[in-house]
């Protein structure tokens, strides 16, 4: 008989771990998916209880977590990324790469049944094919965040055939969600956003014609619920699978901004985030993930523009001015207010 699922999502108060842990709540009820983040619970969201403060790098307590909750999945997501790890070399690979090896040997301990971590496109490096670079390509990163990615890719192939667990992974691209990144080299394509709407001028720290591979959150979700649901026996990979939708320049988001919000100015200072993104493929070949799971984007530049601008501006509404923010003011067309 199958165990009821029990999930522990770890780094959920984080940009994908928010999104993802409502995703999860609506498909497998509440109280079956335990959010769990550094941060105390009286700074956190109501919508995110229930809630456990844990700090993954602490292995007895995640160990005691673990033994107590028989959770069937977890959700690994805590992680510095390639921005910050690039100030931050020692302490971001000690953070990736010790709470992967915890969580790793632990869901062993402790019969897990599936376990998700996410790697990154950030794996590939300049030697990578900069178009459509596929899924066996060379990884030979030039930064701490995409070498603690390269290597986790590997240590989760390891767990897989020498313990059977059953660890599965997607090389997400630069992720856009009205909720904010941190310390990433794709964070532009969310910042950008939240300028527009706020009628701010936005400084670019990527050079206008930066071409990077980029997804909506919502279809970032969906490919990690369809990933996890997949049958095991259809994953020819378990490092991490690539997965493409879009990709586009901080010139081509900006143009396509512009068409809802006219009055939007934006210029380019770029600073040493430039050269991780040049280190970087433009695009991806997702063949691989297509063919074993049946992966298909949904979203394209103009209807995330749209989408993402909506839930900006709602989350931002200062509804004790209502009445005289006016859609003919606001720079809007009628159907994005
Ligand atoms: C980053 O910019 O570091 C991340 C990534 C591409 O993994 N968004």
């Amino acid at each position: 008989m199958n165990r009821k699922e029990k999930i522990l999502v770890i780094g959920a108060c984080g940009q994908i771990g928010s999104e993802l842990t409502a995703a999860l709540r609506l498909k497998f009820g509440t109280h079956c998916v335990l959010a769990s983040d550094i941060w105390p619970d009286t700074g956190v969201p109501r919508h995110m209880f229930p809630y456990l403060q844990l700090n993954v790098m602490d292995k007895e307590a995640l160990s005691e977590l673990m033994a107590e909750g028989d959770f069937t999945q977890i959700y690994h997501l805590a992680a510095m990324l390639s921005a910050s790890g690039e100030k931050n070399p020692q302490p971001a690979w000690n953070l990736n790469m010790t709470s992967l090896l915890n969580v790793l040997e632990l869901s062993v301990i402790h019969k897990v049944s599936k376990v998700f971590w996410p790697s990154s496109i950030a794996v590939f490096g300049p030697k990578a094919q900069k178009t459509a670079c596929p899924q066996y390509e060379i990884t030979e990163p030039t930064t701490i965040y995409g070498i603690s990615k390269a290597a986790g890719e590997l240590w989760c192939k390891y767990y897989f055939e020498k313990y059977g667990l059953d660890v599965r992974s997607l090389r997400y691209p630069g992720l856009i969600s009205a909720g904010l990144p941190g310390g990433g080299t794709t964070d532009y394509a969310v910042d950008i956003f939240h300028y527009a709407v706020k009628g701010d001028a936005y400084t670019c720290f990527l050079k206008g014609d930066t071409k990077l591979p980029m997804m909506y959150m919502s279809d970032a979700i969906r490919a990690t619920i369809e990933l996890m649901d997949a049958p095991g026996d259809r994953l020819s990979v378990r490092t991490a699978y690539n997965l493409g939708a879009l990709s586009f320049t901080p010139e081509e988001i900006y143009d396509t901004i512009i068409k809802f919000v006219p009055a939007f100015h934006i210029e380019y200072k770029p600073d040493f985030r430039q050269q991780i993104a040049d280190s970087w493929p433009q695009s991806i070949d997702d063949k691989v993930a297509n063919r074993d799971w049946g992966w298909r984007p949904e979203f394209d530049l103009e209807n995330m523009v749209t989408d993402m601008l909506n839930r900006i501006r709602i989350l931002t509404r200062d509804y004790s001015s209502e009445v005289s923010v006016s859609a003919a003011g606001s720079g809007y067309p009628a159907d994005v207010s």
